[in-house]
């Protein structure tokens, strides 16, 4: 995909510095939009986006990769825009015939999709990486930016429910999230290294900035925190780490998000995202809906922007990641701010 709307303030930002790197951590739907606007904001051989690989699971015999599926064909413009997972103009004949069959059909795989599948799961079996994989499919869809799964070993998302302990699309597809969850664990993420790519950008003199997507902080960006040393690599990345709110107007913009804040008892509100984040977090951008928030967030010493952050449209997504990047350009490193306030960084 080609680069092809640049603003003036996106020129800057690559004026500063013409080698930078913008680093994004993303889960599926929410963060492939915001992707998609920053490929329009800087050149696309600029981003590397890691994506969450805990929703992850094999269903039929096939390997599926729901996130970064999503990230690889939303950046490619062949994303159902409906749905915001799977292919656009996509047919379902497999699907109906195993429908006809009695077969499994709670999760729906569209034809073009399960080549996907397929050739993923064939060259997962003949011992290729997940991301050797996902940058050669990357390459055959147009994309000029690095999409990389959080590690190659594997990592899935467990959501313990009253109901007991679902498997990740179990809970969200399956049983559309209805069970009350009580808590999540990241099975594997212990023993996961992180893809070398991933901590080799943190440490990089190149990057520019981390960004953290408005995706599900738990369910979809806490996976990727999980793998090994990826949570310490951003406490001591040197640059501004940078959250877009999920939530607009004390509300998931879609998702679980704030049902599963509500059910783990925390208030569904920007600040408990920042706060959740404050660890790592240098300045977090929030709706101007949620504008009430910014004077406690910036009680954590993290620097707030507030902005309109619904993503309608490809020119909204655009605008979002502008501001996004000049915000991040602009913004100094907490640990200078808890200083100048006189208050202690978070313990590495
Ligand atoms: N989400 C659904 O709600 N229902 C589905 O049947 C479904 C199928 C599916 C197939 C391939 C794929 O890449 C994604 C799919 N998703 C489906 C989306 C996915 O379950 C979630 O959006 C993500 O895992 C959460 O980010």
């Amino acid at each position: 995909m080609t680069c092809s709307v640049f603003t003036v303030s996106s020129e800057n930002f690559l004026l500063g510095s013409p080698e930078s790197t913008i680093l994004a951590l993303s889960g599926g739907i929410g963060g492939a939009k915001l992707a998609l606007g920053l490929t329009q904001a800087i050149p696309p051989e600029k981003l590397m986006i890691v994506g969450n690989i805990g929703d992850d699971f094999v269903h039929c015999g096939l390997h599926i990769s729901p996130d970064l599926d999503t990230l690889m064909y939303t950046l490619s413009g062949k994303s159902d825009p409906e749905k915001g997972w799977g292919l656009a103009g996509e047919s379902w004949a497999v699907m109906q015939a195993m429908e006809d069959m009695g077969g499994e059909t709670w999760f729906q795989l569209g034809d073009r999709d399960l080549a996907t599948h397929l050739e993923r799961t064939r060259r997962l079996s003949e011992g290729d990486s997940l991301s050797d994989i996902t940058t050669d499919f990357c390459h055959k869809f147009g994309i000029d930016s690095q999409i990389i799964p959080a590690s190659n070993d594997s990592v899935r998302t467990i959501v313990e429910t009253t109901e007991g302990d679902l498997s990740f699309q179990n809970y969200f597809v399956q049983n559309r999230c209805q069970p009350i969850a009580t808590g999540l664990r990241f099975q594997g993420a212990d023993k996961a290294l992180p893809h070398p790519e991933f901590i080799k950008i943190l440490q990089s003199p190149f990057l520019k900035a981390v960004l953290i997507c408005p995706s599900n902080p738990f369910l979809s960006i806490d996976p990727i925190l999980a793998v090994q040393g990826v949570r310490e690599a951003l406490r001591g990345c040197s640059v501004p780490v940078i959250a877009v709110s999920p939530i607009i107007g004390s509300d998931s913009v879609k998702g679980p998000t704030a049902k599963y804040m509500r059910e783990l008892g925390l208030p569904v509100s920007a600040t408990a995202v920042a706060n959740y984040y404050s660890d790592f977090l240098d300045g977090f951008i929030l709706d101007t809906q949620d504008e009430k928030d910014a004077s406690e967030i910036r009680k954590m010493s993290i620097s707030v922007k507030v902005a309109e952050i619904l993503m309608k449209d490809l020119a909204t997504k655009t605008k979002l990641a502008n501001t996004v990047l000049d915000f991040s350009n602009n913004c100094s490193k907490r640990s200078l701010n808890l200083q100048k306030n006189g208050l202690k960084s978070p313990q590495l």
